[in-house]
């Protein structure tokens, strides 16, 4: 019997598998208000009935399916959660209203700027593979610059201040272990010490959280994942297919 997932909080389902950066933004959500749900990981290549029906839209995981209820997109998802079990666990988005909109902001930059380039990495080979990293890099460390120099997060040690809050999920979704995957499998070096100190400083603390060490997904497995999604996705562009 699927007890656990019918709860105080009532029934809560996540479609998607936490190799997933973008499922495991809401993993962590849940991990830190302590929210029990069922996992339901997906294939991309064969999606389910479930799937389609609850994000007919666009057809991606994570979907939260909250007393037979979906909500779609993970930024969508870790405000519902944020909203819904308010006073459970830290609250994700700062109490200040110039605080929030920096947090949106750069959680916005995420999705707009960084996802372009990790996509052309994760897509890419030879020339384009390395323009893509450059930019990329070049992109992170615009957030390591506002680590520096932002009166909202400089000192601190999450980027919601003293807990992990809205922006540490968005980014420790990718960061934190999608990107050390994808470099391996790429060859490239995404995440660099030596440009990016504060930054590599935050993804080590952020890993050594105990709620988010539980739900981070094998290195392992991940790196197997990415590079068997990347060999693929290569295949398929080559001529014949
Ligand atoms: N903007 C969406 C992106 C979700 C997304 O791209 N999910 C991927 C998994 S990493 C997916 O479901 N891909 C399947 C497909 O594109 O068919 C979010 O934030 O939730
Ligand atoms: C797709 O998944 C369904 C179950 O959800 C299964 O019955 C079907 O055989 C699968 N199709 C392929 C091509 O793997």
């Amino acid at each position: 019997m699927a007890t656990e997932a019918f709860g105080e909080e009532g029934q809560v389902k996540l479609l998607g598998a936490p190799e997933s950066p973008f499922v495991l933004r809401v993993c962590i959500a849940l991990a830190l208000k302590g929210i029990n749900y069922q996992l339901i990981p997906e294939n991309p290549y064969n999606k389910s009935e479930l799937l389609l029906q609850s994000n007919p839209v666009h057809k991606k995981v994570p979907v939260l399916i909250h007393n037979g209820k979906p909500v779609c997109e993970s930024m969508i998802i870790v405000q519902y959660i944020d909203e819904v079990w308010g006073t459970k666990g830290p609250n994700f988005m700062p109490k200040d209203p110039y605080d929030r909109a920096i947090a949106r902001f750069w959680a916005a930059f995420v999705d707009d700027k960084l996802l372009p380039c990790i996509r052309g990495v994760f897509c890419g080979q030879g020339e384009a593979l390395h323009k893509a990293a450059e930019e990329l890099v070049t992109n992170i460390v615009l957030i390591e610059e506002a680590l520096k120099t932002s009166s909202c997060f400089s000192g601190k040690p999450y980027f919601g201040g003293d807990e992990i809050g809205f922006l540490d999920i968005a980014l420790g979704g990718f960061l934190a272990s999608f990107l050390k995957a994808l470099q391996k499998a790429t060859d490239t070096v995404l995440i660099d010490p030596e440009i990016m100190p504060l930054l590599c400083a935050w993804i080590d603390r952020f890993c050594e959280y105990d709620t988010v060490k539980e739900v981070m997904p094998d290195p392992a497995k991940q790196l197997e994942i990415l590079s068997a999604g990347r060999a693929t996705y290569l295949a398929s562009l080559s001529p014949g297919n």
